[in-house]
């Protein structure tokens, strides 16, 4: 079949991200024996005329649609690009009756909600390598695809969204050396541009923070490749475009204890001098962990540290105390790691002096950088909105498109103005949809002189302290449209 893979995705803060999930979809399609050509929205400047003539030339039999972002998931400035989701359909509408199948992380989050504001044909929640080529032969072979396990069909019924549980785990195809189909896309440009390509070492979290997506997204156990076939993944990227750095998509790279230090033994042995960087947990992080991963060419790592008061901790479902995320801070401090903190103020049970303990407590830390959102995005099936569903704090009807966020009442007043005050401060903060430091003409410049990695990697430099500082006023948060309708619950 004449397969046509579109991402809409042309969100570019903080940086424009290869849609390493797509380019896995286009592999097995590939495979599978198909021909797909990608339709890459991201760069374009007029995106929606090319796509047409794209589809006009190329006729495809299935159109697959990646939706990656719902939201910024920012508050107050909350941004929202289900419009932009909307105009691509529409034009694809326009010039194809072939059926559009819908996925992403952004459409797995809230499958039936997607299907039905976008009127897809057919979607697939979570990991699709296995299931799109499923779907395919089905309707190849005229098998009705709602018979496909994990295939959502047309028009699901009204109501509050079914949580979605992760239920296609395409085991085989994707552990055994499937390599993402990079070569269909631009990828230098992600190069150029985003400053980093993006490899995944493994799916799936085993944790239960109470607010987040992953678990639902990926799984709640780790799937994980082999160390080597990592390896030789970063070995021909490093070949095939050049040195450049990259980030580790997984949920958390260093847990389970024995695969990030497998990844970076297999580095150092093979000398290869990629610089890379990582979501990270404090759980079991210690000292020879952080000097290894350091030594195979970790810059930096995003501490998914959340708060360090430990009555907070405790609240976010947190599997660690304040006391094990001071002392992971330090270890890769001390092994030479630039550390962003990333902080969930406002959940439930949050209070003044919970807030003033997690800052007093980063004052003593020092991080390189520090990023702090306001308020929690809510998602259908996390434990967080189940309880407070459970405990008639909130509708379920309520949670879904349009952005919902819950800032515990007692501190909703407080908490801008201090995180504000903070954040001018220290002058390495970040407070997505109240305020950042980088402008997007910043970024291209930035981009444009040769500076790669991660951004906030650049808070530890004063200057960045000082024009962080002078910026505070200035609140920015991405290329969209801030979105009217967002509720605080
Ligand atoms: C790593 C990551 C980042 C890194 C990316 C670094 C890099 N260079 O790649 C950074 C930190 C930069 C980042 C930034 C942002 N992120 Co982010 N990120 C992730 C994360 C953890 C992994 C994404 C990933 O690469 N997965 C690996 C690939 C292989 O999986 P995948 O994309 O899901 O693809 C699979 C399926 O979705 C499906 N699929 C994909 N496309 C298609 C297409 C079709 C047709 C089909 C059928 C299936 C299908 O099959 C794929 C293969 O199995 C996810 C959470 C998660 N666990 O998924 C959040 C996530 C995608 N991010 C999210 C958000 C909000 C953002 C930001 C907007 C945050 C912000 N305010 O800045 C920005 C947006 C940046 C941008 N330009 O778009 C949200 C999106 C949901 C939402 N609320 O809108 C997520 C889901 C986290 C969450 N809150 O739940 N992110
Ligand atoms: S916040 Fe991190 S550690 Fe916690 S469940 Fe999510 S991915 Fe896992």
């Amino acid at each position: 079949m004449r397969v046509l893979l579109v991402s809409a995705n042309r969100e570019r803060i903080p940086d424009p991200i290869f849609p390493l999930g797509l380019a896995y979809v286009a592999a097995a399609t590939r495979q599978a024996g198909h021909r797909v050509a990608v339709a890459d929205l991201c760069f374009d400047r007029h995106p929606l005329p090319n796509l047409k003539e794209q589809v006009r030339q190329y006729d495809p039999d299935v159109v697959g649609l990646s939706l990656r972002n719902v939201d910024n998931a920012a508050y107050p400035l909350t941004v929202e690009y289900l419009d932009g989701h909307r105009e691509v359909v529409d034009t694809l509408r326009a010039m194809t009756t072939a059926p559009i199948v819908l996925g992403g992380s952004g459409f797995s989050i809230l499958p039936d909600a997607y299907m039905r504001i976008l009127d897809g044909d057919w979607g697939i929640a979570g990991a699709a390598e296995s299931t799109f080529v499923a779907l395919l032969a089905a309707l190849d072979s005229g098998v009705d695809p709602a018979s496909v396990p994990g295939v959502t069909g047309r028009h699901p019924p009204a109501g509050p969204a079914p949580v979605y549980l992760h239920h296609d785990r395409p085991r085989s195809t994707w552990a055994t050396g499937l390599r993402p189909a990079r070569s269909l896309f631009d990828y230098p440009r992600y190069i150029r541009r985003g400053g980093m390509g993006n490899v995944q070492t493994k799916r799936g979290c085993v944790f239960k923070c109470s607010y987040c997506t992953y678990p639902l997204l990926e799984g709640t156990r780790f799937q994980a490749r082999q160390p080597e076939d990592v390896v030789d993944e970063i070995e021909a990227l490093m070949h095939d475009y050049g040195p450049h750095p990259l980030f580790f998509v997984d949920s958390i790279l260093n847990f389970p204890r024995g695969h990030v230090e497998a990844i970076c033994e297999a580095i150092l042995k093979r000398n290869l001098r990629v610089r890379w960087s990582c979501y990270a947990t404090p759980v079991k992080l210690d000292r020879r962990q952080a000097s290894l991963m350091a030594r195979a060419g970790c810059e930096g790592i995003e501490l998914g540290t959340d708060a360090v008061d430990d009555g907070q901790l405790q609240r976010l479902g947190k599997s660690f105390n304040a006391e094990v995320a001071e002392r992971a801070n330090r270890y890769c401090r001390e092994a030479g790691l630039k550390v962003c903190q990333t902080l969930i103020f406002g959940g439930p049970g949050e209070t003044e002096a919970s807030i003033r303990a997690t800052c007093a407590a980063l004052k003593r830390m020092q991080p390189t950088a520090v990023v702090a959102m306001t308020g929690v995005r809510l998602y259908p099936g996390t434990p967080m909105t189940n309880a407070l569903v459970k405990a008639g704090r909130i509708r379920e009807q309520d949670i879904g498109l349009v952005p919902a966020f819950y800032i515990e009442p007692g501190i909703a007043g407080f908490l801008p103005d201090y995180l504000r005050r903070q954040a001018r401060q220290a002058g390495n903060w970040v407070l997505p949809g109240l305020a950042t430091p980088i402008l997007p003409g910043s970024q291209r410049l930035l981009r444009g002189l040769g500076v790669s990695g991660p951004l906030w990697q650049l808070l530890q430099r004063p200057w960045m302290h000082r024009l962080n500082r002078t910026r505070f006023k200035r609140p920015n948060t991405s290329w969209g449209i801030p979105h009217p309708k967002r509720r605080i619950v």
